[in-house]
């Protein structure tokens, strides 16, 4: 597997500070921000700083540290969001996954009742 990383991606250009966001909760190795097209009351991206195309790059090739940062972040983010009752984590992957930006993003919904999405 190949995974090329193109430091030109959109949220390359947030880590970067070249494109404004609006951020939740930021540490060494992690940023959250909401989502400029939010599809629930809580919808907030969660990123690694490290230049990471997708979650199984993360998950092969970031350090225990670098996950523990981004898992950390993923706490923080419920931690202030509300999300109590419950949330959907998702992270799209490539063409069959449609994702759209080629920088790892966890995505986490909540806030309402999120429907069955599996069956
Ligand atoms: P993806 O399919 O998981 O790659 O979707 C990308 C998400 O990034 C999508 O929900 C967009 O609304 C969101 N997004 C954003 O928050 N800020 C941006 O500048 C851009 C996309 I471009």
């Amino acid at each position: 597997m190949d995974f090329a990383y193109d430091d030109q991606n959109i949220f390359a250009k947030i880590l970067r500070g070249e494109i404004p966001n609006d951020t939740v909760f930021e540490n060494d190795h992690a940023l959250a921000f909401r989502d400029i097209q939010p599809q629930a009351p809580v919808h907030v991206l969660v990123i690694p700083k490290g230049p990471y195309v997708s979650m199984d790059h993360f998950a092969r090739d970031a350090s225990a540290e670098e996950q523990a940062g981004f898992f950390a972040a993923v706490a923080a983010v419920c931690d202030s969001e509300g999300v109590e009752d419950g949330f959907r984590a998702i992270s799209n992957t490539r063409a069959h996954g449609v994702q759209e930006v080629p920088h790892f993003h966890l995505h986490i919904l909540g806030g309402r009742p999120m429907g069955r999405m599996l069956s």
